[in-house]
């Protein structure tokens, strides 16, 4: 059947009822890194994201704000989630909307296969609703409500009262696929990952499924089942289906073989649907179970997970505003360990900002090419006898390349960039040891200056190459300035050190500008309405210098208060730094 050769990534489809926050470009960003790194290694790569736009959540929103559900998912997905896309620089191949043709026909042709097939009949439930979740919930899955709705029991995960339903709805055989399911995790032990995720749901599974309601009959929002149509289709149950919709199910098959199965990466509240539901509903169907399911860790705001029906969703752009979509995506790649909660922290993201990309990877650059220019008129000199120092610089390229190579193999980004990090500070090493501004002064020290700058040249073009699927802007801007010859995404990745250049440097501008913090701005806090984005952090006096030294990688901060998180300290980029 589908013959898997391609690298085909997806993120979560996203529910339009409201503007995205960081928790949302944080899985996009991590599914583009993944991508980038794909494409660039010569990997076929297909990059999905899309998003989910039935149901009550999304009915009720456009209800609330006296629109139709397709005019309010239309407004929100052209103000909103592609502009997002721009705003952090993601490079995905296609986007999907649930409300799509390709989607809703082939939603319906793949249910009518499952009807057909026996996996389907009518039944009765009575049950809890969270219309946030989108899902009926376990009275074990309920806690006690505080504030308005204390006295009441509400969802986990939304602090929000459920409803209490009762429907005559359509229903899925899903307990048909307890035991094939457990099968399917024993023989393929990386398909659920990181292992916290896999063993929760495997514990979940080992319980025995219920069967699942996939049709709703109180409201009209969704795609019709196809033999009833005073049903539609659940809306999980619709959304699950967008990655073989998007990738050719039901009419192009010769698409579909290529692609299919995809790995999906999500945030841990939804691996369930994503590695319970959805193979069952594969399997059901007599297709491809998925490669893999990544359940990535929160953000966190003040301990919890950080969400917009809590007030503590930060925009993305009140980020990138300031300190660029490079500084965003390397920040929330670097700072938390893929898989594992991290908290956000304003100031965590300045003394990164500051440490390592303007300091540690940026003024390396400046200060190599910039004697390149000075020394040698900007043309790359050609290497004398090489030393061991030289050949050590050397040999770290190479491994930091397979190491961050085999890392993302098994989707630990955070352990790809801290390879890469050796590499940045073995250069920054071997540049204060070597003092090639010392060597410069005495004319029979030459051929040693050539070896020192040209050995320092390499390094910086096997970074820009094996940066570039995290910080696409300023990896290009450094090529240009090494002569890098073509275009840096067409460089092999997995052999970065083999690069080109046509010989000549150009001056570079600092790739990471330095950026003042002034303590206690007054930033926005919480989020803006969609049609009102929110300000970007308003500059102010007095200053404050920014740390200069990294925070420790810690992915399991201690809460910060919301306030700390969610508002900006007032910022603003100063003149470029000459060094
Ligand atoms: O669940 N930290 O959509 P959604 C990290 N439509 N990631 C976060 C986050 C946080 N605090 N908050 C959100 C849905 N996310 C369904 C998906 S897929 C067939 C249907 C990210 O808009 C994370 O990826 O509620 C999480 O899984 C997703 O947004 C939920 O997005």
């Amino acid at each position: 059947m589908s013959d898997g050769s391609s690298f085909y990534i997806t993120t979560p489809i996203f529910y339009v009822n409201d503007v995205p926050h960081i928790g949302h470009a944080y899985t996009e960003v991590a599914a583009d890194v993944l991508a980038r790194w794909h494409r660039q290694a010569g990997d076929p790569t297909w990059f999905l994201t899309g998003t989910d736009e039935h149901g009550q959540k999304i009915l009720r929103t456009a209800t609330a704000n006296g629109v139709s559900p397709k005019e309010w998912a239309d407004r929100l997905v052209e103000t909103a989630w592609q502009p997002l896309l721009k705003t952090i620089n993601i490079s995905n191949d296609d986007f999907i909307r649930t409300t799509d043709e390709r989607h809703e026909v082939n939603v319906q042709l793949f249910l009518q296969r499952l009807f057909d097939a026996g996996y389907i009949y009518t039944g009765e439930y009575e049950g809890f609703y969270c219309v946030g979740c989108e899902e009926y919930k376990q009275p074990s899955d309920l806690v006690d409500g505080t504030g308005q709705y204390e006295g009441q029991q509400v969802c986990a995960i939304h602090s929000k009262p459920v409803e209490l339903l009762q429907e005559r709805n359509y229903f899925f055989r899903m307990s048909d696929f307890t035991q094939p399911l457990l099968d399917l995790y024993e023989a393929n032990p990386t398909f659920i990952q990181p292992e916290s995720v896999r063993n929760e749901i495997v514990s979940f599974v080992k319980q025995g499924l219920t069967d699942l309601s996939i049709s709703r009959q109180t409201f009209d929002w969704g795609i019709k089942v196809p033999w009833d149509d005073t049903h539609v289709v659940y809306v999980w149950f619709d959304a699950l289906l967008n990655y073989i919709t998007a990738a050719g199910y039901g009419y192009d098959d010769e698409k579909f073989e290529k692609l299919w199965p995809a790995t999906h990466i999500v945030g841990k509240d939804i691996a369930r649907f994503h590695a319970v539901i959805w193979p069952a509903m594969l399997m059901a169907a007599g297709l491809d179970v998925p490669k893999q399911v990544f359940g990535h860790g929160w953000l966190l705001v003040g301990g919890e997970k950080m969400s917009k029906s809590k007030l503590t969703g930060i925009a993305p752009n009140q980020i990138t505003d300031t300190f660029g979509s490079d500084a965003f995506r390397y920040y929330f790649m670097s700072a938390i360990n893929f898989g594992q909660d991290g908290s956000f922290s304003w100031e965590d993201l300045s003394a990164r900002y500051q440490a390592e990309l303007a300091n540690g990877f940026g003024n390396l650059a400046s200060r190599v090419i910039a004697m390149v220019n000075r020394y040698f008129d900007g043309e790359i000199p050609d290497p004398g006898i090489s030393e061991g120092a030289d050949e050590r610089v050397r040999t770290v390229e190479r491994r930091v390349v397979d190491d961050a190579d085999e890392a993302i193999s098994r989707l630990a980004i955070h352990e790809a960039l801290s390879s890469i990090w050796e590499l940045v500070d073995e250069l920054n090493g071997y540049i204060t040891a070597q003092e090639p501004w010392a060597l410069a002064k005495k004319p029979e020290l030459q051929d040693r200056l050539k070896t020192v700058l040209f050995t320092a040249i390499r390094g910086l073009g096997t970074l820009a190459v094996l940066l570039s699927p995290v910080v696409p802007d300023a990896a290009a801007k450094l090529w240009t300035a090494l002569g890098g010859v073509g275009d840096i995404t067409d460089v092999a990745l997995r052999t970065a050190y083999h690069w080109e250049t046509d010989g000549k440097v150009w001056p570079l501008e600092p790739l990471f500008p330095r950026i003042e913090t002034i303590e206690g701005g007054d930033g926005p806090g919480s989020q803006s309405a969609p049609d009102a984005p929110a300000p970007a952090p308003a500059p102010g006096t007095p200053a404050a210098s920014a740390p200069s030294t990294p925070a420790a990688a810690d992915s399991n901060r201690g809460p910060e208060s919301r306030d700390a998180a969610t508002k900006a300290p007032a910022v603003h980029a100063v003149a470029p730094d000459a060094s």
